[in-house]
């Protein structure tokens, strides 16, 4: 597809995740193993095969700026790119107000491209969708904005932008956040139509808005605040319905799946869900490869340790890397270069990567991000009341062990 122009906003601070956001922005926070937020948006996009990208950075954006380069460069290829775009600060001594403001202040970059259609996605979402459904769906409608959407229940309104959509598919209503009385889908009480944050403009609607937004003081410069409640009443604002969109391959119960992992239990629920055995989110489907980095290490190992007793990972997903030495893994995931030494027992936990676990350990229900080393007999995730004394614990009961941690050391 030509004419189209996308930009992934990559900049959130995801406060909300912290200690995982407290040195990097939350898309570049690793997840699922060795793959890393963002990826799974740019992976639609690639699978799409729209290769004009452009990702906004601005919150700590180090690890992500590395991972983009060592990930996702594109060379060689006339037209076809990838590129980071840091905060510049072209309209003043600010950084980005909030996501239209990033836009605005990159207009440049829309202009010199003269697009058809500017895809504007956010970056910390994990889902498939095959982005050329909804650009159909947009240009079948002759859209000005076409925004993609989910029903989610309605206790969970205030999170979301809140649509309101008639027969024909046209958007008649908007709220961003309600904080109370949300409008619940005709028919259906107990459920809400969220807005998943991605947005098929019409360029040259795009960036008309956008300047008249940038003239108005009183805007807080957000789509979902300020762009979208301008156009509602008078523009051609459609939805498209998620569910809607097919990808070959895929099984059943993967229809309409879509996370905010904003929150550190969302964020450790997503991760269970990819070692359920039928599992939401496939990532083994051939037809939807998912791209990453991989770092140069070798394949996982499973060591018969010499006390005879046999390294292994039950219902598990394990990276290169790894090596599981007499060690028991059950209903987790290990990132790169996790070694577990023996007699020691893992379950539903998630390793972000390059930790050592020391002998007789036993750990259930946690989070360890990157460059952890736990001390032999380390006991994890058996009495909360215990954890909570040294390590931070979700309200799912999730324990967080931040990175770079030496964990039971006197
Ligand atoms: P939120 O996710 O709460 O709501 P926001 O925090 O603005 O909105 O983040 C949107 C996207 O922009 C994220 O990908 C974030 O990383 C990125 N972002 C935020 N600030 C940025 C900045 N200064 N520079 C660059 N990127 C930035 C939005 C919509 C809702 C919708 C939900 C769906 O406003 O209507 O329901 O997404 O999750
Ligand atoms: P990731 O863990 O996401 O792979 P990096 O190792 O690149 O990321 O680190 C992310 C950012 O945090 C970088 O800007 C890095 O300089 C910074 N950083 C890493 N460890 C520390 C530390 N102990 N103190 C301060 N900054 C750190």
């Amino acid at each position: 597809m030509s004419g189209i122009l996308s930009m992934i906003l990559a900049g959130g601070e995801g406060t909300r995740l912290f200690p995982f956001t407290s040195l990097r922005a939350k898309p570049a926070v690793p997840f699922g193993g060795g793959y890393r937020i963002i990826d799974f948006v740019l992976n639609n996009f690639v699978n799409s095969d729209l290769l004009q990208i452009f990702v906004l950075t601005q919150f700590k954006s180090h690890s992500l700026m590395k991972h983009l380069s060592q990930a996702w460069r594109i060379t060689g290829l006339t037209g076809r790119f990838i590129d980071p775009i840091p905060a510049q600060m072209r309209t003043g001594k600010h950084w980005y107000k909030g996501t239209a403001d990033a836009i605005y202040q990159n207009i440049n970059l829309i202009d010199s491209h003269d697009p058809e259609i500017v895809c504007v996605f956010g970056g910390d979402h994990i889902y498939k969708m095959d982005v050329r459904q909804m650009i159909d769906y947009h240009r079948s409608k002759s859209a000005e904005l076409t925004v993609a959407a989910i029903p989610v229940p309605v206790e969970e309104a205030y999170k979301f932008g809140i649509i309101e959509v008639d027969e024909s598919g046209k958007m008649v209503g908007f709220e961003e956040k309600p904080e109370k009385n949300p409008k619940t889908i005709p028919n259906r009480p107990t459920h809400v139509l969220a807005s998943m944050g991605n947005y098929v403009f019409d360029a040259d609607s795009l960036v008309n808005y956008l300047q008249i937004d940038a003239e108005d003081e009183n805007s807080m410069h957000d789509f979902g605040h300020n762009i979208i409640p301008m156009l509602v009443p008078g523009g051609k604002v459609y939805v498209y319905d998620f569910s809607t969109n097919e990808i070959r391959g895929e099984p059943e119960n993967s229809k309409g799946y879509w996370r905010d992992v904003g929150t550190l239990d969302a964020y450790y629920e997503a991760n269970m869900d990819l070692i359920s055995v039928t599992p939401p989110f496939d990532l083994y489907n051939r037809y939807w490869p998912l791209r990453s980095y991989h770092p140069p290490v070798p394949p996982a190992k499973f060591v018969h340790d010499y006390k005879n007793r046999t390294g292994h990972a039950i219902n598990s997903a394990i990276s290169a890397g790894c090596i599981l030495s007499g060690a028991e893994v059950n209903q987790s995931i290990l990132g790169h270069r996790v070694h577990i030494h023996s007699h020691s027992y893992i379950e539903k936990s998630v390793f972000m990567g390059n930790t050592d676990v020391g002998k007789g350990c036993r750990i259930k229900k946690a989070i360890f991000d990157q460059e952890v080393v736990v001390a032999d007999g380390t006991v994890i995730g058996e009495n909360l009341d215990e954890d909570k004394k040294r390590f931070h614990v979700s309200d799912g009961g999730v324990v967080v062990i931040p990175k770079g941690a030496r964990v039971g050391f006197n």
